[in-house]
């Protein structure tokens, strides 16, 4: 049984009409790092402070009945949708409204390039979640994140932002949906402003979402990804430690106007 979903398949459609109205941001929680209850409180501050959508995910696989549990509370008290994030099948819950269904397209390993998809793939198909195709990207962010040392990851250098054109391109003729570039959750420097301005470019007029994200803990850096052309916003980090800040990144990324 489904519960407390209200409407099958119907996040790629809000993400679409929601972007036509300016930049999105999404909420990370990580169901890991606290319990159900406060995950739901968490998301719920951020839905009132206007996030558009809560991914649940973390870069350590969460058991399953405390994810479950996570999702549940959270679909109880938000009316946004809620996304999984996973970063292995057991990250998959039947309550969830939709799943990045992501390749992490610079890993070495088989893997999160492709055996966790096809695991998760018959569970999505049993679960009727709604799939969004996403390619996952990477980027050198200073020392090495957990996402990349989980994801034997070989990270694009900062400085070559034609290899994530290249990537992101990659991601397009694959017939994915979005992009993300990610620095990695509490990275120490966020994606370079280049980086995400070659790829909008490289990505333009395709009806792909640049999602930006990692270690974004100002209104002032999440506003430099806005101006470069990310389409989504993501923060996690700052969510759960200052809620002050986030309500001004939020702020700041949906002024922004649609491009
Ligand atoms: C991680 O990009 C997200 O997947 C969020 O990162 O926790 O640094 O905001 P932060």
């Amino acid at each position: 049984m489904r519960l407390f979903r209200k409407k099958k398949k119907w996040v790629m459609k809000y993400i679409r009409k929601r972007r036509k109205g300016g930049v999105l941001h999404f909420t990370l929680i990580d169901p890991d790092k606290q319990k159900p209850e406060e995950a739901a409180k968490l998301a719920l501050e951020a839905e009132k402070m206007g996030t558009d959508a809560i991914m649940v995910g973390g870069s350590q696989a969460a058991q399953a009945m405390f994810l479950n549990e996570t999702v549940e509370r959270i679909k109880e008290a938000c009316n946004i949708p809620v996304i999984l994030f996973p970063s292995s099948h057991s990250g998959i819950s039947q309550h969830a409204d939709a799943v990045f269904f992501m390749s992490l397209l610079n890993s070495r390993s088989l893997t999160y390039l492709i055996e966790e998809q096809v695991k998760g793939a018959v569970m999505i198909k049993n679960y009727d979640i709604e799939a969004l195709p996403m390619g996952y990207l990477i980027v050198e962010s200073g020392k090495l994140t957990s996402v990349a040392w989980a994801g034997d990851v070989r990270p694009l250098p900062r400085d070559k932002p034609d290899f994530a054109v290249a990537y992101a391109l990659a991601a397009k003729y694959f017939g994915m949906k979005f992009v993300y570039l990610e620095a990695g959750s509490g990275a120490e420097m966020c994606v370079p402003n280049e980086m995400v301005a070659a790829t909008r470019k490289a990505l333009n007029g395709n009806g792909i979402y640049l999602i930006v994200g990692g270690g974004i803990r100002d209104a002032k850096s999440a506003l430099e990804k806005v101006k470069a052309g990310a389409d989504i916003i993501v923060t996690g980090t700052i969510a759960e430690k200052d809620p002050e800040t986030l309500g001004k990144i939020i702020k700041v990324v949906k002024k922004a106007k649609a491009k």
